[in-house]
Order: C-alpha cells, then structure tokens, then sequence
C-alpha cells in the first residue's frame, strides 16, 4: 500500500474506471467564490481529482485552495509552475520535473528550494516526470521554462524520457502540449509513450472535446486534463461528458 493516499485514489480510479478526469483550475482565472463554485460542479460531473495551478502566478493560492476544500471531498492537487506555488491547504503536489527540457533549475532546482516546505507542511508529493510537447503555438509553459518542447513527430524522443522517468522513480507521466494548445499530444505519441512505461500516463492541453478526449484515453492515456475549455465555455453538462468520454 502506498502511504501517499491521493495517489492510491489516482490507482482507484484507474480500476474503477480505467481512466480518470482531472480538472485543472488555474487560479489566475477565476476569484475565490468562481473558483468555489466551478469546484462543486466538477465533483458533481463525476470528475476524479482537481488540480489547481498554472505556469505563471500572481494571485494568492492559499485563500483559493482552502475555499475548495470547503467545497468538495475531491483530492486537489498542487500543479506548480515553480517553487513559490505552494499552499498547505492542497491534499497533495505534483512533485514535477520537467524532464524533456534541459534547464537545470526546471530539472531540480525549483525542487530543492521546495522540498523544506513540503516537509514541513507534510504535503504529498507524487513524483512526476513532465514532458511538454509542441503544440502548435508558443504556450506559457514553454515561456516560462525556457525550454523546447519534443517536436509533436517525434515519438521516438518522447518514448525515452519517459522510459528515464520510470527508471528514475518517478510514479506518474505527464505528456503536455502546454494550456490552450492549438494541438493535443498526437495520439501515436501517447500509444508510443505509454508502451513504455508501467506507470499511469497523464495527457493534457488543448483537448476541447469529450470526443477527442476519448481518442486520447483508446490511445493510451490513463488521466486526461482540460482546464481552457471549462474557462472558455464551462457548464456542468460539458464536464459530465467529459468526464463519461473519458470513464468510457
Ligand atoms: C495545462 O494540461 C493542462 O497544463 C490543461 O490544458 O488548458 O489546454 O485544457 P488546457
């Protein structure tokens, strides 16, 4: 069994359903009672977790994070963009480093200035292995790290460093054409990747549809994430399908 509970609730998910639906809130994006709110509603869709973060951030977390707990028994998981991103009402954090980039400080050094701080306030970690992959447009992530994302033809790149990810110890995969992409991770990336590796294999960014959302899932994907579509046109009806897309 292991200690860390959020990720035995990702494992849950996976044999319940398959596949699970995470829900990214980017706390640039909405006030604390919006974000409240679309909280409920993503419980209510029969979403599997929350995540809450952003490549870039100006608001402060901790009032958004606690407002959420109020409001829903979902998991939310902590989706930094650096080490500053932290709050201690979250359940857990993708503990990411951005392993198809080679910027030391996005590779380990965001890591260390934050690992103090989640020890202290017994925070979850779950060890990521993060990979941006191009998009079609320039996205935040990409900006803000600094990095090349594996160009979206190269599956055989990709394939790799997920592979190192595993053998690192990482426990989880995330394949992201970066928020508000033109294009989704192609789908033979995903089927190349997940041959790879044994552990669950999160897909997000610019996925704006339950189908294509599906495609991802009988590609290979064991979590997908959409965060711009809620934002742009989020009703609970659009998540449930998302969520039914996804849970098959
Ligand atoms: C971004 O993968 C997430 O980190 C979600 O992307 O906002 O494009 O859905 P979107």
């Amino acid at each position: 069994m292991r200690s860390n509970w959020v990720l035995n609730h990702f494992y849950d998910t996976l044999k319940k359903h398959n596949a699970g639906y995470l829900v990214l809130i980017d706390p640039e994006q909405c006030e604390v009672e919006k974000c409240a709110k679309l909280a409920r509603e993503v419980e209510r869709s029969g979403a599997d977790a929350i995540l809450l973060g952003g490549s870039f951030l100006t608001n402060d977390l901790d009032p958004i994070a606690k407002a959420l707990k109020q409001e829903t028994q979902l998991p939310i998981v902590l989706f930094p963009g650096d080490s500053m991103h932290l709050t201690p009402y979250a359940d857990a954090i993708l503990y990411i480093s951005l392993i198809s980039g080679r910027n030391p400080n996005y590779l380990i050094g965001e890591q260390v200035k934050a690992a103090p701080w989640i020890q202290r306030h017994a925070l979850k970690p779950i060890p990521t292995g993060y990979m941006l992959i191009e998009g079609g447009s320039r996205t935040a992530v990409e900006f803000m790290s600094g990095t090349i994302p594996i160009p979206r033809d190269k599956p055989d790149i990709a394939g790799p460093h997920a592979l190192a990810a595993e053998y690192l110890g990482m426990q989880m995969v995330y394949l992201e054409a970066g928020s508000g992409a033109a294009h989704p991770v192609p789908d033979e990336m995903i089927s190349t990747v997940k041959n790879q590796i044994s552990i669950p294999l999160i897909v997000g960014g610019g996925i704006r549809t339950p189908k294509i959302a599906a495609e991802k899932v009988a590609a290979g994907a064991d979590f997908i994430v959409t965060g711009n579509v809620l934002e742009e046109n989020g009703s609970l009806e659009l998540m449930q399908d998302f969520a039914d897309a996804v849970h098959g």
